[in-house]
Parts: structure tokens; sequence; C-alpha cells
């Protein structure tokens, strides 16, 4: 056992209440693409073009197209070990539940119990104008044009698009949680997005020990960070677990 794998899994052990923030690197070994970097959604899908509400409310056919392909991405993931090892420290008390930012609901079929989705849920679409919410199926809902709902508008899928606010029970419950952990496990996010990348700051400046693993160092890691488990969440995450065991 390093000793970077020592203290990580010492200060889980000692330091409660814990808290997971994830973003998309957790699901890349689901075989769901991250958002920036090489191979990323991005390259193919400008998010000014794609990811903007303002982009939806313009055209929300043209938008709904890398909805379809999102959904079909989505639909052949399964969750990794990363997201289970998330749910084995829940199970054991050593985080309360997981804030994350992705949509794709692997957290909780990796059998996470408490869930913030902090970005929504693209399992679900939902109108703008009444908040008519209905799960997606491809065989309703699927083809070229966004369909309508009951009042004959465009239905989208349930998550905050930039230039949305954050659900606000999710934006105060997150940042209650951040504000109250003693360690944080922050995983596979590039730090860039707002305010979500603000929660491991508040946990920091309220004294909270901060773990993160990723692939690749981010604006967090020489700043915030007091532990950087370098490596996929497929296996940081597992390994961190197995030290758990045996500290
Ligand atoms: C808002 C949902 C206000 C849909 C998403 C200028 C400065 C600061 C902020 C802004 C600015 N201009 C505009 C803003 C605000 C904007 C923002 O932050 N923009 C950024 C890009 C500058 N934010 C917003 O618009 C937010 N809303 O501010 O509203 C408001 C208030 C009132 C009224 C009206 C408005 C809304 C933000 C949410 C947008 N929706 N997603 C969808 O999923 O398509 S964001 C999108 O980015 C995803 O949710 C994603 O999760 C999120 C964050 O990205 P990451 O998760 O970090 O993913 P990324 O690809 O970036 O990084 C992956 C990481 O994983 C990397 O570090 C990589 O190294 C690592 N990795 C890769 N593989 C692995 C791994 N790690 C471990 N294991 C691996 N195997």
């Amino acid at each position: 056992m390093t000793d970077l794998y020592r203290q990580a899994a010492e200060a889980l052990k000692n330091l409660t209440p814990g808290v997971a923030v994830t973003g998309a690197g957790i699901s890349a070994e689901s075989g769901i693409p991250t958002f920036r970097g090489e191979g990323g959604i991005w390259e193919k899908y400008p998010p000014d073009e794609y990811a903007t509400i303002e982009a939806w409310n313009a055209n929300p056919d043209k938008v709904w197209k890398f909805w379809m392909e999102m959904f079909e991405t989505l639909s052949g993931s399964e969750p990794n070990p990363g997201h289970r090892a998330l749910a084995e420290l829940e199970e054991q008390g050593r985080i309360q539940g997981v804030i994350t930012q992705n949509i794709d609901n692997l957290h909780q079929e990796a059998g996470s119990k408490k869930v913030i989705e902090y970005h929504g849920n693209a399992r679900y679409l939902v109108t703008d104008k009444f908040g008519h919410r209905e799960r997606f199926d491809p065989n309703i809902h699927g083809g070229d044009r966004a369909p309508l709902s009951f009042d004959g508008t465009a239905m989208r899928p349930d998550v905050v698009m930039f230039g949305e606010p954050i659900p606000s029970g999710a934006m105060v419950e997150s940042a209650l949680l951040a504000e109250a952990c003693k360690v944080m496990l922050v995983v596979g996010t590039s730090a860039q997005v707002y305010p979500g990348a603000r929660l491991p700051m508040l946990a920091h400046q309220n004294g909270a020990f901060i773990i993160e693993a990723n692939t690749e160092e981010t604006d967090f890691t020489h700043t915030i960070t007091h532990v950087f488990l370098k490596g996929p969440a497929g296996e940081t995450l597992p390994k961190l677990l197995d030290c758990l065991k045996a500290i």
C-alpha cells in the first residue's frame, strides 16, 4: 500500500461525514466519452451549438440530434468498478452519498442510494412550460425531431444545459453537504464547470480533507487536493477500498 493510498484510506476511516463529488471521468470506463480533451463529446458537438439553453430554444430539432446520439451511448452503458466502489463506501458509512455532475444514472444502477443529480438525469424528458416528465423511450420519443408534449412544446432531456440554473434543491443540499463534510472524494472531474466546481473548494474552505482521483491533474490538484490518486477510477477506487479493509 503506497503512502498516498494509506493517507486517503485513513482519512475516509477517521473523518466523518464524507461525501463524493463525481464528473464525467468516472463514467469513461463505462463507455461514455467525457466532454473535454481528446475524443471528448465537445469535439464533435461544440457546446455553444448543442449544450446551451439558447441553442435548444433556437433549434430544438438540431439539438435533439445530439441527444439521440447521447441516448444511444447511455443505453449501452453499465456501471463500472468505480461506481460500485462508491456504492460500497456509502454502504460502509465512509461517505453519505454522491453529488454527481453526470446525467447517466450509473451511480444509482451501481447501488448508490443517496445521489444528488447536480445536472439532472438524461433518462427522463421534461417540458419547460408545465414540467411534464416522461421516462425516455426510443420507441416512443426516438426520431429526428424533438418529441412534443400535450401543450405542443418540445420535450427536452431533464438535464441542466449551459445557461440554466442548477435545480435549487440539488444546489442547496450539495452546498450544505460540501460545507459540513470532513473528507471529500473528488472523482473524474476537470473542475471547469461552475457552480459544480465550487463544491470541492467549499469543502476545502471548511477544513475538509480532499482526495482527488483522476487520470490527469486538474486545477484542484496543486491548490486544494491533499491526496491525488492518479489513474482510472475503475482502478483507483477499488484499490482505495482494499486499503481501507487493510488498515
Ligand atoms: C449556470 C449536462 C447560471 C448536460 C452540463 C465563465 C466562467 C465561469 C463560469 C461560466 C463562464 N461562462 C459561463 C459560465 C457558467 C457555465 C460554465 O461553468 N461554463 C464553463 C464551461 C466555463 N455554467 C453554467 O452554465 C451552469 N449554469 O451557471 O447558470 C444561471 C443562474 C440563474 C439563472 C440562469 C442561469 C450549468 C452548467 C451545467 C451544464 N451541463 N451537463 C450534459 O451532460 O450534456 S455540464 C457538463 O460538464 C457535464 O455535466 C459534465 O459532467 C460537466 C463537468 O465536466 P466534467 O464532469 O468535469 O467532465 P470533463 O469531460 O470536463 O472532465 C472529465 C475529467 O475526467 C477530466 O479531468 C479527465 O482527466 C478525467 N477522467 C477521464 N477518464 C477518467 C477520468 N478520471 C478518472 N477515471 C477515468 N477513467
